[in-house]
């Protein structure tokens, strides 16, 4: 996602923290963020292309080589995940940094914010698909320009929804999302989102269950919309402007709001035993 969409994350998860995980923030997050993962979510990006943090490139994503043309869509770790490593362990060494106590603050700092910002790319589905780098080779039309088809998915419709319907807020339309997970549309299924973190169990009885399954059920749940939607649209025709875009908003909607109520319940599994 832009940073429209990692703030949006963010700012969601912000909403659901239960005490212990809101005061690890508050401690741990940097201080120039006010304590807001809003603001933090999109740290990762801003260092990435930073000769000093190069290494962190491949953790946005993960180049699942399935056939989402023939309608064969999946995530493997380890056909997808090379060596150099890709969301999905990038997740699993953020989570065990975020909470490791022989690390200094600005090394768990740094856990929380790759933290904030990979649970977040992990629900774009372009983000969890190789073909055409992920989109990223697929010249399209968005709004009287040209661009392509990951950047249409990670900014465009946002861009556009945020103009149309939240007066330009990325506050509001958190806001928006989180009333539509307390008491709206998206009640029902959020337990579902969150169905990879027991809200009853303690961390250390989960110390069997591998910290890369968390990661690729959420990687395969975006991954799914490969098949299903993303590459479903006709081609030489403007995105903004036909039912691919009207389309798209309810499954962005419901992926940024998986996203932060995913990221509340890790950490709050993390800091307070209980999501
Ligand atoms: N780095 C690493 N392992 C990771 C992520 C990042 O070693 N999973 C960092 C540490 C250094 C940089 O990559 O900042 C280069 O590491 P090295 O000096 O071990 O080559
Ligand atoms: N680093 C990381 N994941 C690791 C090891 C290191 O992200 N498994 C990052 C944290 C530091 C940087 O690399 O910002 C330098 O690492 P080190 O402290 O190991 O030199
Ligand atoms: N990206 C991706 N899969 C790839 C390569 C890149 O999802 N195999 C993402 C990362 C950025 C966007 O595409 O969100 C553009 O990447 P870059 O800036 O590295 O070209
Ligand atoms: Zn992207
Ligand atoms: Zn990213």
């Amino acid at each position: 996602w832009g940073d429209d969409g990692h703030e949006v994350v963010g700012y969601i998860a912000q909403a659901f923290l239960t005490s212990g995980a809101a005061s690890f923030v508050s401690e741990y997050l940097d201080s120039s963020y006010d304590g807001q993962l809003g603001p933090a979510a999109t740290w990762a990006d801003s260092v990435k292309y930073e000769k000093a943090y190069e290494w962190s490139q491949p953790y946005h994503f993960v180049d699942a080589m399935d056939s989402p043309l023939s309608g064969s869509c999946s995530v493997e770790e380890t056909r997808d995940c090379d060596s150099e490593g890709c969301i999905l362990t990038a997740i699993a060494n953020y989570t065990t940094r975020v909470t490791d106590t022989s690390l200094s603050k600005t090394q768990r700092d740094e856990a929380l914010k790759f933290l904030t910002h990979f649970l977040g790319d992990v629900t774009q589905p372009l983000h969890c698909e190789n073909y055409e780098v992920g989109g990223n080779d697929i010249s399209v039309t968005f709004n009287g320009a040209s661009d392509n088809l990951h950047s249409v998915w990670d900014t465009g419709m946002i861009e556009l929804n945020l103009k149309a319907n939240y007066d330009d807020s990325v506050a509001d339309y958190a806001d928006a999302l989180v009333q539509r997970i307390q008491s709206g549309d998206l009640q029902s299924q959020a337990s579902g989102w969150i169905a990879c973190v027991n809200p009853t169990e303690k961390l250390d009885s989960r110390a069997t269950i591998s910290p890369l399954e968390c990661p690729i059920e959420w990687a395969r749940d975006a991954n799914a919309y490969d098949c299903s939607y993303v590459f479903q649209y006709t081609k030489g025709s403007d995105l903004a402007t036909t039912s691919y875009y009207t389309g798209a908003i309810p499954i962005i909607d419901v992926q940024l709001a998986k996203g932060g109520y995913r990221l509340a319940a890790w950490l709050n599994t993390l800091f307070d035993g209980s999501s």
